[in-house]
């Protein structure tokens, strides 16, 4: 054989081992048998060369170059295959691009309470939880709520029928988060500045901007010398900080059994005004059923819809939407 069927011999050999190599191993085998620097069969073919006459040379040199490239290329291309998964497993092409994965997160109410903690915090105000199930004493009687007011009408509440307290009184999902200022205060003594977030429950009729379960933050300071127009300028800042600058607040008076004076708190939105909250000052009669003097401490509360922000925030013009439960609207936020 002459050195150019040497050649050609050499690149059918490399060509059919390089096929038959099945995985990356023994394509290192054949690379090392064909292609290796030290010993080899190319090696071999370029000391042949070597002794080939002058011109002959450049002819020899250039198919040893071509050969050399080729067998270098196809043990590539093996390699790349070798080393890809198997395009069908089990009949489905796994090369195949994937239906991309949707992350979740969390639901726009979640979000805005996140952030209301977030500005209260800022303004000093520490977040409580309370008990979505309450008695009455905290709903009504030491809220100064009397016995025969409407506020307590079974038909204006959610009252549990399997369920009372061990001293067999009733229990009802609260309608309000004033509850939390009551557990607080019999906890706690002043000074005070919470926070509290959470459901509540009304059978009220259900529009645009009612639901049966909504959420409050409550809010609550007491201290020595507070006043009106601490809870103005606190209910101001918050405004202003969760709806920006340019949001319009306005206090009507009102009345609230547990406040006094007190006072319900509107909202501008586009051409009319939207309720977000009562709020007042703490009624002495409630400083004294929590045992606190009424002459030494004084203080605020007050209770906004969290839904009614969020729907100002991000443009929702029906609460009911925040309870559908529909991703193509959910997704938006
Ligand atoms: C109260 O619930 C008082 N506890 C607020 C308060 C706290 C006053 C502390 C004084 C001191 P009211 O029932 O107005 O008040 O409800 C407060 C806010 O909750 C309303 O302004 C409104 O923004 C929101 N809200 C009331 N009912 C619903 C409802 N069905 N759906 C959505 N939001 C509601």
């Amino acid at each position: 054989m002459d050195a150019i069927q040497q050649l050609t011999q050499y690149e059918a050999d490399a060509t059919a081992a390089i096929e038959a190599a099945a995985d990356a191993p023994a394509l290192e085998q054949v690379r090392i048998e064909f292609l290796g620097k030290k010993q080899g069969r190319l090696k071999d073919l370029q000391a042949l060369l070597g002794q080939v006459p002058v011109d002959q040379k450049p002819v020899l040199g250039k198919r040893f170059n071509e050969v050399k490239d080729k067998v270098t290329s196809l043990l590539e291309t093996r390699k790349a295959a070798v080393e890809r998964p198997a395009a069908a497993v089990d009949g489905v092409d796994v090369t195949l691009p994937g239906t991309p994965f949707r992350y979740g997160h969390r639901h726009p109410i979640s979000q805005t309470i996140d952030e209301f903690k977030a500005i209260m915090s800022r303004l000093g105000f520490d977040p409580v939880d309370g008990p979505e199930i309450e008695d009455e004493r905290h709903n009504f009687d030491a809220l100064n709520i009397p016995q025969d007011h409407p506020a307590r009408d079974p038909l204006d509440n959610f009252y549990l029928s399997a369920a009372k307290t061990a001293t067999g009184s009733p229990l009802l999902l609260r309608s309000q988060t004033s509850t939390v200022q009551i557990r607080v205060m019999e906890k706690t003594q002043p000074p005070i500045r919470i926070v509290s977030l959470g459901r509540v429950y009304r059978p009220d009729d259900m529009d645009d901007t009612h639901s049966c379960m909504f959420h409050q933050m409550e809010g609550l300071m007491i201290d020595t010398n507070v006043t009106m127009a601490d809870l103005k300028t606190v209910l101001r800042l918050f405004a202003t900080a969760y709806l920006g600058e340019d949001v319009v607040i306005r206090f009507r008076p009102s009345f609230f059994p547990f406040t006094e004076p007190s006072v319900e708190v509107d909202m501008r939105w586009g051409d009319r005004w939207l309720e977000i909250g009562g709020a007042g000052m703490v009624d002495p009669n409630v400083l004294e059923t929590v045992g606190y003097d009424p002459e030494k401490v004084s203080g605020f509360a007050f209770g906004l819809g969290v839904e009614r922000f969020a729907m100002r925030r991000f443009g929702v013009r029906d609460i009911r939407l925040f309870y559908e439960n529909d991703v193509r609207f959910l997704r938006q936020f």
